[in-house]
């Protein structure tokens, strides 16, 4: 985003940056001041928790990873499963 920052969910040591669309309407929802936020994903409903940072499976709420907000030059995996290199 224009301040440099990105969204991030976890994978196994490391963070992944979410894709561009997603991102964005995490961004649009985390300014707005909403608490949660629905996300669509590879055909998979997920729930973004603002409160608690967290990243969790609509159908199977124990599939859960941490997601954080930060600048987009940390190291990362990838974007959204996309390997860099
Ligand atoms: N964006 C894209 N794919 C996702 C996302 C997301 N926000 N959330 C879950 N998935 P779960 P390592 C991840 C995928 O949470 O080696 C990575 O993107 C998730 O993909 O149990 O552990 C990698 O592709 C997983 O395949 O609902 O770091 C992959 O894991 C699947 O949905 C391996 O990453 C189930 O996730």
């Amino acid at each position: 985003f224009e301040d440099g920052y990105q969204w991030f969910y976890e994978g196994r040591s490391g963070w992944w940056q979410y894709d561009e669309r997603t991102s964005r309407e995490l961004e649009a929802a985390y300014k707005s001041g909403q608490r949660t936020c629905e996300l669509l994903i590879v055909g998979q409903l997920y729930i973004a928790d603002f409160d608690a940072m967290l990243q969790l499976r609509r159908n199977d709420l124990s599939r859960r990873r941490r997601i954080k907000r930060d600048l987009a030059s940390i190291p990362k995996k990838g974007i959204a499963g996309l390997r860099l290199e």
